[in-house]
């Protein structure tokens, strides 16, 4: 098993290696040609391991990307990669807005906040901690600039919780949670400009979003660029504005490991701290439903809770959110058979009790490593040890038996999206490297390459 597990880690860094741009890393060879928000997150957190220099790098790339009112974009883009990914700059026009970077094209959305979370825990594995706190410090101020964003600009209603306003914003964009808003969006062809996908020439449609949803993340997408990225604007007339478990989930995690990222520059963790909890008390008096054992989005155009379970549902578990009760509720929601049937794969995005439930398409029932990776670290925190495990083989399983894809059929085990993608690898290798004989090995190998 040991040789298996090593032959897996060098595949890993083989992913990386190949989705390595020079200056950040693709999420996947072509379908996603530029940089990604929270892939970099994840992606950074796998270098942290055994390139200290590249994880820096990764995030620092993506941050080069920050708008002035400290919005992180969800992609930032490559030049000179004209059509090689829809929607590409010319149809974000980010430059409308006053906040955007003048010198880098980025999108005009957001994704979920991981980024305190892949900075601290750089610096937790760093060979040489003191180029590991220069790092926070120069990201520090950046960091809390997004935060302040995520607080000022989208927490609407002041109840600790910030909502989305775009699927892709979520980074599940095509999860059932959207189906009820989009359906809402009546849209005939006079609302959308022209425009041609081009996922679907890299990755079979049956594995991607419909058409019909492609056409609303468009039209969300004009509408927030015709108001030039506008916030307050965009509250009083975007029809999809929804506070989402997972989103929160992150940014409870993130706003303590930001706590942390603070005391260790001897600045006050208390303004963090702060609001980690508005948030992680927000989530459990507004999101968690006691009859299902599961949280659920609430829907702030409809002013209701969303009734779609999905494995987000449980990510609480991961940012120490809830009681020991509501674990063990959660717990057993989880290992009922509508989620983990088969005990095999891990967990399904999307309950197998709703019509939704796809297990081929994307985030409508497929499994996902970046979920198995944060619901694994969720049990281990109430103390499901074997839970933990069988989640972490899960995904070692998963990758050994299909490769490095981006998602899996949650029944056969089989790879869909696309292959070599750099989160699977990436946080694969922070799950493998779990195993102590398997990261001593490999600290030891590394500094006997770095004498050869
Ligand atoms: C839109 C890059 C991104 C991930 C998202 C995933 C997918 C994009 C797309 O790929 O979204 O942002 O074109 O489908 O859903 O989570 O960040 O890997």
């Amino acid at each position: 098993m040991f040789d298996r597990h090593l032959s897996l880690v060098h595949q890993a860094k083989g992913v990386l290696r190949q989705n390595w741009t020079g200056s950040s890393t693709k999420p996947a060879p072509r379908l996603y040609p530029h940089q990604w928000s929270w892939d970099s997150a994840f992606i950074a957190m796998g270098y942290a391991h055994y390139d200290q220099a590249r994880a820096m790098q990764e995030l620092r790339s993506l941050f080069r990307g920050q708008w002035e009112n400290g919005l992180l974009p969800h992609i930032v883009f490559r030049p000179g990669l004209v059509g090689a990914y829809f929607p590409g700059p010319d149809y974000w026009q980010a430059e409308r807005s006053p906040d955007a970077p003048q010198a880098v094209a980025t999108s005009g959305i957001i994704q979920p906040p991981v980024h305190a979370t892949a900075a601290l825990h750089i610096y937790r594995y760093a060979s040489d901690p003191a180029q590991a706190l220069a790092f926070l410090q120069d990201l520090f101020p950046q960091l809390v600039a997004w935060h302040g964003y995520l607080y000022r600009e989208r927490d609407r209603d002041k109840d600790g919780l910030v909502y989305v306003r775009h699927p892709w914003e979520s980074g599940q964009d095509n999860s059932p949670l959207w189906d009820a808003a989009m359906a809402r969006m009546d849209l005939t062809q006079d609302d959308l400009p022209a425009y041609q996908r081009v996922d679907i020439h890299e990755v079979s449609m049956d594995n991607r979003p419909s058409n019909s949803d492609y056409d609303r993340y468009v039209y969300l997408l004009v509408q927030a660029r015709e108001a030039t990225y506008n916030e307050a604007q965009l509250q009083t007339q975007c029809p999809f504005m929804v506070q989402d478990v997972l989103f929160n989930t992150l940014l409870v995690q993130a706003n303590r490991d930001l706590a942390a990222i603070a005391q260790l520059l001897h600045h006050d963790p208390a303004p963090f701290e702060a609001w980690a909890n508005t948030t992680a008390i927000a989530l459990n008096q507004k999101l968690w439903n006691p009859e299902l054992g599961l949280y659920q989005n609430y829907d702030l155009v409809a002013e209701e809770l969303i009734p779609t379970a999905v494995a987000a549902g449980f990510s609480p578990l991961y940012g120490r959110i809830s009681s020991a009760a509501q674990a063990a509720h959660l717990v057993t929601t989880l290992l009922a058979p509508s989620f983990t049937v088969s005990h095999r794969w891990g967990v399904p995005t999307c309950s197998r009790a709703d019509a939704a439930f796809c297990p081929n398409r994307y985030w409508r029932g497929p499994v996902w490593i970046n979920l198995n990776w944060l619901l694994s670290q969720g049990l281990r925190h109430y103390g499901y040890e074997a839970e933990a495990q069988w989640l972490r083989q899960c995904s070692i399983d998963l990758v050994e038996r299909s490769g490095f894809y981006e998602y899996f059929n949650p029944d056969t085990g089989k790879g869909l999206g696309s292959a070599n993608f750099s989160w699977t690898a990436a946080l694969l290798l922070d799950l493998l490297m779990q195993d102590p004989a398997i990261a001593r090995y490999e600290r030891e190998y590394a500094a006997e390459r770095q004498f050869a």
